[in-house]
């Protein structure tokens, strides 16, 4: 636990408490803390009472359930709603046009070019959908069947979602800043039908082909017989015939209806799975049902960010990852509400981008991760100034810890010393957020998560399994079900059980270090197991290791997660090469290359060092809290190190980094 501990200590020293603003308090929808406690307590003692009330207030059943919750924690198995009947889409888009909301917008899209706007009302975005559930239909997409969805942030990314979501097919998105490896192992994997793909993505003024990735995927994955084209950036692409079709082609064909019949489906029939990093090497196919997964989304959008009607929502996202799954498109479209989606990133054209798009919106509640912050934070207050910000009422925060200087100048500079910061812990796993101020009723502290939501039962456990004291760092633990867990990982029981169950009796193990304080304010370590989490995104160490060692001239690799300033961490990678290979900055410029193409740029080493040998235990394991250190540049206090097989190896890597430095 080295590497966390020198940000606890960072965080220990964090004694400032901020009370949440009193206007607004009376219209939110828990006003205050002794309300949230009330709530909270109800919710615990009474869960299955307390969701079935949320269940029935948020989310239109077609048919209600037989029973609320049936869970077996030694299985695993949870079923919640179970009986149960409805549709997400319809939940997302039809209800709505029925309650006043019909010509409202449903989705503000902001392009990378400042004139690229397109603002979907709930009918206009009921038809496209429609549109092209009908188009997927036509494809013999059944449901049950997979759609693998690789597409920059574009509306045919929200669209494609909500109609795999309308026809009962289960959508597996894969960001479109992965390479085509991984896009390829993500489709075999849930042996998709379909593919959905653009010819490119606009990034930071710049045309990249997409469509290319899509057809090296393409050329080992049986189980596609239809890739669906869209055209965003409208380069020259090599179309399959017979395979490949336009997006605008199949829309608009005569024999597409603009209406379509939602599949009536049972609470736990699956609505997607989204593959994340584990502490193996293959990603995990995480598996999310459609009753408890939707209940939950919205349950989260309502309290944490105080959804009204009124409201313009921006969540900076990408759909690709989880909290755009939940918080850009299924918790504010099924609570009615207005989200903002944005191609672009925040850096370009300038450093002021996202406050402009602020004003341009008059944005009232902005989500967006540290790493973004503490990118913008290099350029001062000067962009901040420039547009009006007034609008905003709520600002969050999601994707790893937030360090409390970065904390303070979102505080200060966005949030101009009232607005309220929600720091909110979750995971794709979860399928929403789990611990988070309410931004009228929690008094915040930066750096702090604060308190677990209402139904959210989270404790810090010893490595014995007993309740931690006050202040002592252990594991967190989930130890009641709720609607939005996850219900599986993708053909893979035995995986399922052994990553998420099988450390405590009884509980859900989220795989992160915490502690709570005397408050009962949970802060969060970061990740226990072999993940590092660059920028907000989950990277194993384990698939970038798998990755160097795929490269012909690499014997063996390590890589570890060492301190960044603007990404959180950074990925540094130790490698050992083949004998005889010459240990060049030309083949470290290969890897690098080579991890782009495996993964995906996120994933490439920031530094690559040639190890002569790597610090393993005679049992066979790399001691990586002795990499760690290394690459942190800090030599001293290396612990226990009897149990290596050969402790010479970690001299050699010191003076190795010192030459490097
Ligand atoms: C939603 C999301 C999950 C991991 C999680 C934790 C870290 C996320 C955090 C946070 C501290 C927060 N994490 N939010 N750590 N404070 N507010 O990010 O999902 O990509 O699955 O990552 O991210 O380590 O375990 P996912």
């Amino acid at each position: 636990m080295s590497s966390t501990d020198d940000k606890i200590t960072s965080l220990l020293s964090e004694g400032r408490v901020f009370e949440p603003p009193v206007e607004g308090r009376e219209a939110a929808a828990i006003g205050s803390l002794e309300e949230y406690k009330a709530i909270y307590k109800r919710s615990i003692e009474d869960p299955e009472g307390y969701w079935a009330e949320r269940a029935e207030e948020l989310v239109t059943w077609d048919k209600k359930w037989d029973t609320v919750l049936e869970a077996d924690f030694d299985k695993p198995e949870f079923s919640w709603f179970k009986g149960g009947k409805m549709n997400v889409s319809y939940n997302c888009l039809d209800r709505h046009l029925e309650n006043g909301r019909r010509n409202k917008a449903a989705i503000i899209w902001q392009g990378e070019p400042e004139e690229d706007v397109k603002v979907y009302t709930y009918q206009m975005l009921h038809t496209e959908v429609c549109r092209f559930a009908n188009v997927l239909k036509k494809k013999g997409v059944k449901k049950g069947d997979r759609v693998s969805i690789y597409l920059p942030m574009i509306p045919e990314l929200s669209i494609a979602l909500l109609a795999c979501a309308r026809i009962g097919a289960m959508h597996s998105v894969v960001f479109a800043g992965f390479s085509s490896v991984a896009l390829q192992s993500r489709i075999q994997d849930c042996e998709a039908k379909v593919l959905v793909t653009a010819d490119a993505v606009i990034r930071a003024g710049k045309t990249i082909p997409l469509k290319p990735n899509a057809d090296e995927a393409l050329s080992e994955c049986d189980t596609v017989k239809n890739c669906i084209v869209v055209k965003r950036g409208g380069n020259e692409v090599s179309m399959t015939e017979g395979r490949d079709t336009w997006w605008h082609d199949e829309v608009t064909a005569d024999d597409i209806a603009s209406t379509c019949e939602p599949e009536s489906m049972d609470a736990e029939d699956i609505l997607f799975i989204l593959y994340t990093s584990g502490s193996t090497g293959k990603p995990k196919g995480v598996v999310h049902t459609t009753g408890g997964y939707l209940t939950y989304a919205m349950h989260t959008c309502q309290y944490v960010f105080d959804l009204k009607d009124n409201d313009v929502y921006w969540c900076t996202a990408d759909i690709g990852w989880v909290t755009g799954h939940s918080y850009i498109l299924y918790g504010p479209l099924g609570l009615g509400a207005t989200s903002v989606m944005f191609e672009g990133v925040p850096t370009y054209p300038g450093p002021d981008r996202f406050w402009k798009i602020v004003e341009k919106f008059q944005v009232n509640i902005f989500y967006t991760a540290p790493t973004v912050i503490r990118a913008l934070m290099r350029d001062g207050d000067g962009p901040t100034q420039r547009y009006d910000l007034s609008s905003l009422r709520i600002l969050g925060s999601v994707g790893e810890p937030i360090n409390p200087e970065a904390w303070m100048w979102y505080h200060v500079n966005i949030g101009k010393e009232k607005l309220p910061i929600v720091d909110t812990w979750w995971q794709t796993e979860t399928g929403g957020i789990m611990i988070s101020p309410l931004p009228y009723a929690t008094p915040t502290k930066p750096g702090s998560a604060s308190l677990p939501l209402p139904g959210i039962d989270v404790a810090i456990y010893t490595e014995e399994g007993g309740e931690a004291s006050p202040n002592e760092g252990g594991h967190l633990v989930v130890r009641k079900p709720w609607p939005g867990m996850l219900r599986g990982v993708f053909g893979d029981p035995a995986r399922y059980k052994k990553a998420y169950f099988s450390r405590y009796k009884d509980t859900y193990d989220p795989e992160d270090g915490a502690r709570k304080d005397d408050d009962g304010y949970f802060w969060i370590m970061g990740r226990l197991d072999d993940v590092v989490n660059v920028s907000g995104h989950r990277l194993g160490t384990a698939e970038i290791e798998s990755a160097l060692v795929s490269h012909p001239q690499i014997a063996e690799a390590a890589v570890v997660g060492m301190p960044h300033p603007i990404k959180g961490q950074a990925v540094y990678a130790f490698v050992t090469p083949n004998t005889g290979v010459e240990q060049s900055p030309e083949l470290l410029a290969e890897l690098r290359t080579h991890v782009r193409k495996e993964i995906g740029p996120i994933a490439t080493p920031d530094a690559i060092q040639y190890a002569p040998g790597l610090p393993k235990t005679r049992s066979g394991k790399i001691m990586r809290r002795v990499l760690r250190k290394i690459a942190a540049n800090d030599f001293k206090d290396f612990g226990d190190t009897s149990t290596l097989a050969d402790p010479s190896v970690v001299d050699d890597l010191i003076n190795g980094k010192k030459a490097l430095d």
